[in-house]
């Protein structure tokens, strides 16, 4: 799982990014559709247009799971049981959808703190994303 560098890591960037989760996880949602318009036939009911208050709330929503996730790296499955529950039944996203999420994700903490995005941090919060995701396709049939 995640040696004691990786937790650093992870914990110094989700420090970094905590205090804006709105601003950061609307602009994820922002360059997630821009990059990749076919996600957003998710989010039919939504205005996806930049600074909108649906992209606000919608990205809060995510990365305030992200962190939750950040505090539990040794049950994700339990503490994100709900959610994943929550893709696999009822969203049936697309699990490919997952990736290009997490690499939007990743770009938006590299342009907002430069100084803490090092190659290592790079490295454990891809992989602490990548298993997020895995979590939350886990229960996909
Ligand atoms: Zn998701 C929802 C998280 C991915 C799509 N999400 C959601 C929520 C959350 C989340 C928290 C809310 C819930 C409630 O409300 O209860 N996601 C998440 C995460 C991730 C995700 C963490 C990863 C990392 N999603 C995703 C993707 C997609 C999605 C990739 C596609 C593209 N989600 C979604 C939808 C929804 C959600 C569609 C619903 C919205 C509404 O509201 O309608």
């Amino acid at each position: 799982h995640f040696n004691a560098k990786e937790r650093e890591c992870i914990a110094t960037l989700w420090g970094k990014a905590s205090g804006h989760v709105e601003a950061l996880g609307a602009e994820a949602l922002n360059r997630l559709f821009k990059s990749c318009p076919s996600t957003k036939t998710y989010f039919s009911k939504m205005n996806l247009e930049a600074g909108s208050a649906d992209l606000k709330q919608q990205g809060t929503k995510i990365l305030n799971a992200i962190g939750l996730a950040s505090h539990h790296l040794d049950d994700m499955d339990n503490a994100l049981s709900d959610l994943s529950d929550l893709h696999a039944f009822h969203l049936r996203v697309d699990p490919g959808n997952f990736d290009l999420l997490c690499h939007n994700i990743l770009v938006v903490l590299a342009i907002h703190f430069p100084g803490e995005f090092t190659p290592a941090a790079h490295a454990a919060f891809d992989k602490f994303l990548a298993s997020v995701s895995v979590t939350l396709c886990s229960k996909y049939r």
